[in-house]
């Protein structure tokens, strides 16, 4: 089973930072690409949340930002997400971000994949 979020809020040239983690009995792969570049193609398997399944930062290439989450042995994927932007103290933006969390399975606890984004305006 996959599922593909389409990350549309980051524009071209901001600077995005990702922080994954996993606590899953089944393989799980991330991978975070845009129209010119993948940011990474990452899989873990550990029930462990430790060590994260991915961690950086580069500013974003291309266009259309996209997250694929694929879960071979899962029959469903189910997620929570939300959306929100980061402002100025007077009120402009100068970046967006999303959380957004992962159920495999039946239990519902939506933590077996942790995905937090983030992308600022400007880097410095
Ligand atoms: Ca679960």
């Amino acid at each position: 089973m996959q599922k593909i979020f389409n990350i549309d809020a980051f524009p071209t040239g901001y600077y995005m930072c990702w922080f994954v983690t996993t606590q899953a009995a089944y393989l799980v792969h991330v991978k975070l690409f845009d129209s010119v570049t993948t940011y990474f193609d990452a899989s873990k398997q550990s029930i462990e949340i430790e060590p994260p399944l991915a961690q950086n930062a580069a500013g974003i290439a291309g266009a259309n930002v996209q997250l694929l989450i694929d879960i071979p042995e899962s029959s469903g994927i189910d997620n929570s997400l939300d959306a929100f932007e980061i402002t100025n103290n007077v009120g402009a933006t100068v970046g967006y971000g999303y959380n957004l969390f992962i159920e495999d399975g039946g239990d519902g606890d939506y933590n077996d994949v942790s995905i937090m984004l983030v992308a600022w305006k400007s880097k410095n």
